[in-house]
């Protein structure tokens, strides 16, 4: 089939988002579509959810996986929120696992659940894996949709390198210009990613992760995500929609129309 037909059949990028309140998930998201506006939210029949009814909901303390997130500014991307499981304990699990379950085979295509980011904030390091976090990439059977782990608000770790560097008779000017990139090695080669691939822990890793520090701020760069979903999506119609869909990365864009030269027009001209 024409890669344009089936794009048209495919119609959006659906990305399910999950991460306790606070993780720095909504930030992401705006960074991804380039933008400081709310989304707008749908119900599971296409029908936009007044701002009002929504606040209302929401201090009740209801929530609904189900609900559509779109931000005008790029309404190639579709979103479901989830609020991790702490709070609603094992109710919650169910919700996201049948969620999940549901959207991994959903016969149309255009309704499935394309990639799942998941979230940590870094802010509270010493709660970085939950139960929750073990249950998930345990248990949940997430299909053929890769998962990616986005350790946020990396930045958190910065201060406590620059204390360990300051101590070590380091400047005051040169730790501070250091700590990100040795807040990065220590993580990497520390005990939390470890256990995120140790087969003996957590038996459904994520295809991979990435750290993603200061998304609150303007000059935020979330090019590593970005980078990180397209080369996990095996499936090549889906890689092609995603990079098309993104629109802050162009040379994400290029190097994807170079390698897969029959998808150029969807490519540059979306
Ligand atoms: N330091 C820091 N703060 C962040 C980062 N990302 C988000 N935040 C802040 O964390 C708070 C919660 O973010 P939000 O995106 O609303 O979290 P959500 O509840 O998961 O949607 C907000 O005050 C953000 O400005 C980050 O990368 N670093
Ligand atoms: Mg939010």
């Amino acid at each position: 089939m024409d890669p344009s037909e089936i794009k048209k059949k495919i119609d959006r990028f659906r990305i399910l988002i999950i991460g306790r309140a606070n993780a720095g998930k909504t930030t992401i998201l705006q960074r991804v579509c380039n933008t400081k506006e709310n989304p707008d939210i749908y119900n599971s029949a296409g029908e936009k959810i007044d701002a009002a009814v929504l606040i209302a909901s929401r201090e009740r303390g209801e929530h609904n996986i189900e609900n559509e997130m779109v931000f005008p500014k790029n309404p190639g991307f579709i979103f479901h929120d989830s609020r991790g499981f702490e709070s609603g304990g094992e109710s919650e699990y169910d919700e996201v696992n049948k969620f999940i379950a549901d959207r991994s085979k959903e016969g149309n295509m255009k309704d499935r659940i394309h990639t799942i980011w998941y979230c940590i904030p870094m802010d509270q390091a010493s709660r970085c894996f939950t139960e929750a976090e073990t249950k998930f990439f345990s248990r949940c059977d997430t299909g053929s949709i890769p998962v990616i782990m986005i350790f946020t608000k990396f930045d958190a770790l910065y201060a406590t390198e620059f204390t360990r560097l300051t101590e070590s008779r380091m400047s005051r000017k040169d730790a501070k210009q250091l700590a990100p990139k040795h807040a990065k090695e220590t993580f990497e080669n520390g005990p939390q990613v470890k256990f995120l691939y140790d087969p003996k822990t957590i038996r459904r890793p994520p295809k991979c992760h990435v750290c993603l520090p200061n998304m609150n701020k303007d000059d935020a760069d979330c090019g590593p995500l970005i980078e990180r979903t397209a080369e996990t999506l095996d499936n090549g119609v889906l890689q092609q929609l995603f990079v098309s869909t993104q629109r802050t990365n162009l040379e994400l864009c290029m190097k994807y129309a170079v390698e897969e030269p029959e998808y150029l027009p969807i490519i540059c001209l979306p």
